[in-house]
């Protein structure tokens, strides 16, 4: 079987999470190439060395450039803090490597966009960490929209909420810094939405947003793992210059209605993020807390037998699902991740283009550039005119 040699840059949350991705693919799935974790890259050789060993990798680099430009390497995996991306990107495609970046795929629409030309110029795959488009619950809502079972869409209400970060002690970690991260929840957490939005109901025209900082100054950080952190002793104070909580509504092309919320301080949401999409037929609900599940209200059932009743996303004809367990087990976050890989893997095998490519990147890049202005002037932005 012909083999892909991946590189992966960053060693931590994503990098852990992609590796798993990259040790199942091929277990799981009839991929069409055989996917090596080749060589992983990171700034700390200490850390980088202990990742190659817990994670399976062949190498490691302290170097990212010299990564992409091995010759053993055939695919570029970024996951590093966003203000990278571009940089790293256009390296890669430049050395004419296929990439899978984490999302967002870059700070500006911009960024974004000389990011697409270069891969464009290149004639590479490439694909944006979008992971939860490939939940079989968002795929099996897409099947159900596309072939008409919700009739014409009239609203998507979306929230990705998470609450790491309300205590004042917490630290101003890379997340909270926009010079690394670029935004706050809108980036990390709103950009997920989005995509869910664009993926299942279509583009979105012009949007009116707020943003909000509720805590303007935290202690410098000391370590990280994952979205657990610790202040330096005695730390002075900086200033937090992204939004905690992010706000907008919006009109999708088709006219249909938006509203997202993305924010890291919804007291008992650890990793929650949830739409629901009403149509002239009927009404779906997806919850990331009950992944292997989607609700979903028929408006055409018989009367007085109305209700949302719950679609177990466990069988065997579901999106994915086939691969894992028999039906009735259920799968997790991490599922989404090895969803996402062999997609990438069957793109580059086959020929074909990934999805969500470069472009979706863009177009998130717009929307949330669109919301930004939004907040600043406290006026519509058409999305389109980023
Ligand atoms: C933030 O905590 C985060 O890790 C995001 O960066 C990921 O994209 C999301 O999938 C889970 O939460």
């Amino acid at each position: 079987m012909r083999e892909l040699n991946v590189g992966m840059i960053g060693y931590k949350f994503m990098g852990k999470a992609h590796s798993n991705a990259y040790a199942r693919v091929n277990m799981f799935f009839d991929a069409d190439m055989q996917v090596n974790r080749k060589v992983i890259c990171g700034r700390d050789e200490a850390g980088v060395k202990a990742a190659m060993d817990k994670f399976g990798w062949q190498d490691y680099e302290t170097d990212w450039r010299k990564m992409i430009a091995r010759p053993d390497v055939d695919v570029v995996d970024i996951n590093s803090p966003s203000y990278l991306h571009k940089e790293m990107a256009i390296a890669a495609a430049n050395e004419g490597k296929h990439i899978l970046c984490e999302k967002p795929l870059a700070f500006s629409t911009a960024d974004a966009r000389e990011i697409v030309e270069a891969a464009n110029k290149a004639g590479i795959k490439h694909q944006v960490g979008f992971n939860y488009r490939f939940a079989p619950a968002i795929v099996l809502a897409k099947q159900m929209i596309e072939s008409g079972r919700l009739g014409k869409i009239f609203h998507f209400r979306g929230s990705y909420l998470q609450d790491y970060i309300i205590s004042p002690d917490y630290p101003k970690v890379w997340r909270l810094d926009k010079s690394v991260a670029g935004s706050g929840s809108l980036g990390d957490l709103g950009a997920h939405v989005i995509d869910c939005a664009r993926y299942l109901v279509g583009e979105i025209d012009r949007v009116v947003g707020m943003e909000k900082t509720f805590i303007t100054e935290r202690p410098i950080a000391a370590s990280m793992t994952g979205v657990s952190a610790t202040a330096q002793a005695n730390s002075p104070r900086e200033t937090v210059d992204v939004d905690d909580a992010t706000h907008f509504l919006g009109e999708f092309k088709n006219g249909a209605l938006l509203s997202i919320e993305a924010t890291r301080f919804a007291a008992g949401h650890r990793n929650d993020m949830s739409f629901e999409i009403n149509g002239s037929k009927g009404s779906i609900k997806f919850n990331l807390e009950r992944i292997c599940e989607l609700q979903y209200y028929n408006a055409e059932a018989e009367e007085g037998f109305q209700g949302f009743t719950t679609i177990s996303v466990t069988e065997g004809t579901h999106p994915y699902v086939y691969a894992w367990w028999p039906a009735g087990h259920v799968y997790g976050y991490e599922h989404t991740m090895v969803h996402e890989v062999f997609e990438f893997v069957q793109a580059i095998a086959n020929d074909k283009p990934a999805s969500p490519d470069f472009n979706d990147g863009l177009k998130c890049a717009q929307v949330m550039e669109a919301v930004d202005l939004s907040a600043q002037r406290g006026a519509w932005v058409e999305v389109d005119s980023l």
